[in-house]
């Protein structure tokens, strides 16, 4: 039997009002304890709690939501205090002492998904709204908390179901009385699915970058203005500049948010040769966050004459930014070199002086871009690596089951794997493990 559970869904401390929610079978007698009489259900209603001693605790607004009809599917109670500890203190004593039990971490949201209430994406997504910071996350999550990311994973689901019905009514045909349409039918199918999911597979990076952020890092020789660029980005002054080559060491990060994304920069030491054991390694973590990243600032001093650039002009893909630095000082010898290097590389060359002009023309492009590479018409087919993964996997049982079609039997049990996969995704099966960690993760009153 399931014990009640209570904890304070509001942020504790000091504030204008302070939720108390309570569910379970013991939720309705702890109100009636508390309230007196109970009010009408889903009724905002204004009562004098008490504890058992008839003493006043608060007076406040209370909340009945008997079940099924509750976030978590059981009885539910929300009660709206006084936001202050005395009375907070008061409540959970009087609770305590009914044999209410304090909850664990999203302890609310897993008996919600346990009774059916939410899937695995949905119960996701409110632990993703809770600790969005930007418009576009938040935007996310509510379309995740909608359904939006089950109802393409179900889709899918449902023609692999499909196919693998006409596989399985194929394999009890004797080999000459197989109608000739039937396996193309199901090839057909198959193909279908796969494309699909090639398709979900290759833009499923845009729902992470949501979630997680758009990862931009600034990289460059060492002192070509990375710092400095970085900085202006940022808004502050997180990085140290100075006129000595090899300043910066360690990844630096910064969070901005630009067009309601949300965007995580980094300022990396300078590639070169490094000239000691500490260097060394900030040029690794350089170069690891580099290669991680969905984009990449090149910074270019114009000055430069010494071939220095080449380093980092090795970790550009075609798409990223060559920002060309240091114009308000005469061009150096290489100065044309780079150019090149960058047309040839595919990157568009925003030329400037930080220092005498601000970040102003790469900010708009880092805007553009992150727009670019972040929205679509579709919910995206993963916000999670977990999502990618299964999806993977769902892919590679489809080709297994595309390339052995001669064998009816072997072909089906790899549709049902594929379909088991994307079952992972919604939490249809095997998903223990996936809600420790995610509920370990919530904050305690949700
Ligand atoms: N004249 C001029 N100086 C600049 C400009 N941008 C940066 N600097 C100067 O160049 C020097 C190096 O700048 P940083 O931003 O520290 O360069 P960095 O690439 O971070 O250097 P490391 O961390 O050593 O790799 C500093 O003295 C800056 O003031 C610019 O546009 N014009
Ligand atoms: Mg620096």
């Amino acid at each position: 039997m399931t014990d009640t559970i209570f904890a304070l869904a509001t942020a504790p401390g000091r504030g204008a009002v302070a939720v108390i929610r309570l569910s379970g079978p013991g939720a309705g007698a702890a109100l009636d304890a508390l309230a007196g009489r109970r009010p009408k259900a889903r009724q905002a209603t204004v009562r004098r709690l008490r504890d058992p001693a008839g003493d006043v605790l608060d007076q406040a607004l209370v909340l009945w939501f008997p079940a099924p009809d509750s976030y978590t599917g059981e009885d539910c109670v929300e009660l709206h205090l006084h936001g202050g500890a005395a009375v907070i203190d008061g409540v959970t004593r009087v609770l305590l002492a009914l044999g209410l039990r304090l909850a664990a971490p999203g302890e609310f949201t897993r008996r919600a998904f346990e009774n059916g209430k939410l899937d695995l994406g949905q119960a996701e997504a409110v632990a993703d709204l809770i600790d969005a910071e930007t418009q576009r996350q938040a935007r996310q999550a509510i379309d995740q908390l909608g359904g939006a990311l089950t109802r393409r994973h179900e889709a899918w689901r449902a023609g692999l179901v499909e196919a693998l019905a006409r596989l399985e009514a194929a394999v009890d045909f004797p080999d000459e009385d197989l109608p000739d349409d039937a396996l193309s039918a199901v090839r057909g199918l198959l193909h279908g699915l796969r494309g699909a999911l090639d398709e979900a597979l290759a833009e499923a990076g845009r729902g992470l970058r949501v979630r997680e952020g758009y990862r931009v890092a600034v990289i460059g020789a060492p002192n070509a203005g990375k710092s400095s660029l970085f900085n202006a980005l940022a808004g502050h002054d997180g990085a140290i500049v100075t006129a000595t080559p090899g300043t910066t060491r360690d990844v630096i990060e910064a969070h901005l948010t630009l067009a309601g994304y949300r965007i995580l920069l980094a300022d990396t030491a300078g590639l070169r040769a490094a000239q000691d054991a500490i260097e060394a390694e900030g040029v690794r973590r350089a170069r690891a966050w580099a290669e991680g990243a969905d984009l990449r600032l090149w910074v270019v001093d114009q000055g430069t004459d010494d071939g220095a650039w080449r380093e980092a002009s090795a970790l550009a893909r075609a798409g990223d930014v060559c920002v060309f630095n240091k114009i308000d000082l005469p061009p150096g010898r290489d100065a044309v070199a780079v150019r090149e290097a960058a047309a040839t590389l595919g990157l568009p060359l925003i030329a400037l002086s930080v220092t005498a002009q601000g970040a102003r023309p790469v900010l708009d492009e880092l805007t553009r871009r992150v727009v670019r590479d972040s929205a679509g018409a579709e919910f995206p087919a993963a916000t999670r690596a977990r999502h990618v993964e299964q999806l993977q996997s769902a892919r590679a049982c489809l080709d297994r089951a595309i390339a052995q079609l001669s064998d009816l039997e072997l072909a089906a049990e790899d549709v049902r794997l594929a379909a088991r996969a994307l079952e992972r995704v919604t939490g249809r099966v095997g998903v223990d493990d996936v809600l420790d960690g995610l509920f370990a993760r919530f904050c305690i009153g949700k």
